[in-house]
């Protein structure tokens, strides 16, 4: 660059240069520069911007850093919606697709576009005169959250397109997180002593929804166009020329997008790729046939909320077979024993699966469960993996039925059986250290006080070495003293203590799901909130006036009645406050619950929760959960994978939220009326 050149000129210049070697970089793989080189022009137009901040622009490479950290998203309306698409299970449900196009189109065969379903995040991207200028979530379809700085982070999403493009557009595609990046990731996370992500999707969702840019900067995010919203100008006249001419302008596509012929070729496309599948560094979870020809498409028309013309063929729940190691038992926050199979790590469903909980000694004695056996697993319709069978054909002829232990296995209290002998506890109470442990770790948890970075093995530490006790004594810790802890800098102590006194400042159900109530759930919790309005209300109710509280009967009530009558709770609460810990007053709304006499469906894998805990959370809400979608559904929660109760839904009108929108219900922030 020469210095006599104008500054617009020589920034202009710079800009162009710089994406191109992005793209030559991280969309094409075929760099032309040294790293060094690349590292030179990005500093030099660094220094010129921060000379001449009057050329500041937001589509400046130098922005993909991130910019300020924002307050929340705004709300973005589409102004084509985000459609969903209709599912397929087995072949002959592709058949049947095959069959009403041609049907109702009048042709003989049809050509399709054939391309891999990401396990991502949609997202809708909006370019004018060729400058990416906003980006948006797909939300419920109608209404996405602005993320357009979060997305102007990602390497390969172009900040200026090339080429002939039209003039206005706006493209939509799907962000996801490749497999290697997601175990570096974990790696640095573990590392950092911070929470590790499930997988793939969820660490591309949590890295996308990020209010500070430069920590979605840090994510290895990436992403593959698939499909036009509106569109002002000339574009080509097939699915397969379109996906095209996006590579041409600089958007990056699947490189497995195939035209195939008639159903015979979708099926060909779909069993090549489920044998692919994992050799591919992302995940995906099914195919997606497009009618290739959009005058075709146009002709076939929509259902409801998802196009007609394009379906989604699912591949069937992986189930691997492996082996187990070893069966031992946890010690759950209030005592509960939990049989956990250790087994030697499989990946399945996109995760290394090591341990598989078998839920209660019942459970483990139905199945029963061996060490040296060979087990098959699967993930399907939840995140968490599942013990499907024994295979006893190649049990060892030395295998012993597992012998439930009868004495704690951390504090030897003795274990009790309730419920018909179902549930096995430890008798040990706040004694037992692991007991201790676990109700650290939920009150610091996500749902509860949201302390970021306190983990279970510093818990572990904290517990073993007794500086802390209970929870009133996370807040006394130094930075020092955590400073002294296994794996803990100065740096990660001061974090760590930062994250601690920022947690003080709560909000009451979060506080009180915190303090592990017995039954006390996040949505009890907030029914009791806006039921009494104050935590001394609630700690000086009697039974009956507790029960006055929808959805709260004599067990909760119970629960809640005995956890205020004791002292150490008491004091335990009387410490945490004058530690600093306090919330805002919330008004008091009596006898209402927000999903009052509604009637709700789930559907879908929830990623942050069971099936139980969802439906547990709806009627504490107030809600009837029903197993169909009818007209007389009020709402269907649609997690991932969702079926046709999400395709009826849409079909009927009824409203649908995400899995994010609902964890906002639960936790009172997003009204049921919206
Ligand atoms: O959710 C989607 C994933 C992939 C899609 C999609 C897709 O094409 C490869 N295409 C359409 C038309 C829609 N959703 C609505």
């Amino acid at each position: 660059m020469t210095g006599r050149r104008k500054p617009e000129v020589q920034i202009a210049e710079l800009r162009r240069l710089i994406e191109e070697h992005n793209h030559r970089y991280y969309v094409l793989d075929d760099p032309q520069i040294t790293d060094e080189e690349y590292d030179r022009l990005f500093r030099e137009l660094e220094d010129l911007e921060r000379a001449h901040p009057e050329l500041a622009v937001p589509n400046s490479p130098t922005a993909r850093v991130g910019g300020a950290p924002i307050q929340g998203f705004s709300p973005v309306t589409h102004g084509v919606p985000m459609l969903s698409l209709a599912n397929a299970f087995s072949d002959s449900d592709i058949i049947d697709f095959d069959r009403r196009m041609r049907e109702r189109l009048g042709i003989e065969w049809l050509d399709y576009c054939a391309e891999p379903k990401l396990d991502g995040l949609a997202v809708s991207l909006r370019y004018e005169r060729g400058a990416l200028v906003r980006a948006a979530t797909r939300g419920d379809g109608a209404t996405g959250e602005d993320v357009t700085e979060n997305v102007r982070t990602i390497p390969t999403v172009p900040a200026r397109l090339h080429g002939a493009c039209p003039r206005d557009m706006e493209v939509r595609g799907e962000v996801y997180m490749p497999r290697s990046g997601f175990v570096a990731l974990n790696q640095r996370q573990q590392e950092r002593n911070l929470r590790l992500f499930a997988n793939p999707r969820n660490a591309a969702a949590g890295s996308l929804r990020q209010l500070d840019p430069r920590v979605t900067a840090g994510r290895p995010l990436k992403v593959f166009f698939y499909g036009l919203g509106g569109v002002d100008g000339v574009f080509p006249d097939t699915q397969y020329a379109l996906l095209g001419a996006f590579a041409d302008w600089g958007l990056p596509v699947n490189p497995e997008v195939r035209r195939v012929r008639g159903v015979t070729g979708c099926l060909e496309y779909y069993r090549v790729l489920r044998d692919r599948r994992r050799t591919l560094d992302y995940d995906i979870d099914g195919v997606v046939y497009k009618v290739d020809r959009f005058d075709r498409q146009a002709q076939a028309g929509f259902v409801a909320r998802a196009p007609r013309w394009a379906i989604a063929h699912k591949f069937a729940a992986e189930e691997v077979h492996t082996l187990v190691e070893s069966i031992s038992v946890n010690v759950g926050r209030t005592g509960a024993i939990t049989p956990v199979a250790r087994v030697r790590p499989v990946q399945v469903g996109g995760v290394t699966v090591t341990n598989i909980s078998l839920h209660n000694p019942q459970e483990l004695a139905r199945k029963d469960v061996r060490v040296g056996d060979t087990v098959s697993i699967r993930r399907a319709g939840d995140v968490i993996p599942e013990l499907v069978r024994v295979l006893t054909e190649h049990r060892p002829l030395d295998a012993e039925p597992f012998q439930f232990p009868k004495a704690c296995p951390v504090c030897t209290a003795p274990i009790v059986r309730e419920g018909n002998g179902i549930i096995a506890r430890c008798s040990g109470g706040l004694f037992c250290p692991a007991q201790r442990k676990q109700s650290i770790l939920h009150f610091a948890s996500r749902k509860a006080m949201d302390i970021e970075g306190l983990g279970e093995k510093l818990v572990d530490q904290l517990v073993d070495k007794g500086l802390v006790h209970d929870v009133a004594d996370l807040y006394l810790l130094a930075a020092e003293t955590l400073a002294g802890l296994e794996r803990m800098g100065p740096k990660s102590a001061q974090n760590l203590k930062d994250a601690i006194d920022a947690s003080a400042a709560t909000e009451l159900p979060r506080f009180l799901y915190a303090l592990g109530i017995p039954q006390v759930g996040e949505a009890t919790a907030l029914a009791l909130t806006r039921h009494f309005g104050s935590l001394e209300a609630i700690a000086d109710a009697d039974h009956e006036r507790l029960q006055e509280v929808p959805d709260v009967g004599p067990a909760v009530a119970e629960g809640v009645y005995v956890f205020f009558r004791q002292d150490h709770n008491r004091e335990i609460i009387r410490r945490l406050r004058a530690a600093g810990v306090s919330w805002p007053p919330m008004p008091r709304r009596p006898g209402s619950l927000p999903l009052q006499g509604r009637t709700v469906v789930l559907t879908g894998r929830l990623e942050s929760m069971t099936r139980d805990e969802a439906r547990a959370g709806l009627i504490a809400l107030g809600a009837k959960v029903a197993g169909t979608v009818s007209a007389r559904t009020d709402l269907v929660v649609i997690g991932a994978e969702a079926g046709s109760k999400a395709q009826r839904a849409h079909d009927l009108g009824v409203r649908t939220i995400t899995e994010d929108e609902f964890r906002e219900l639960l936790a009172g922030r997003l009204l049921s009326s919206q």
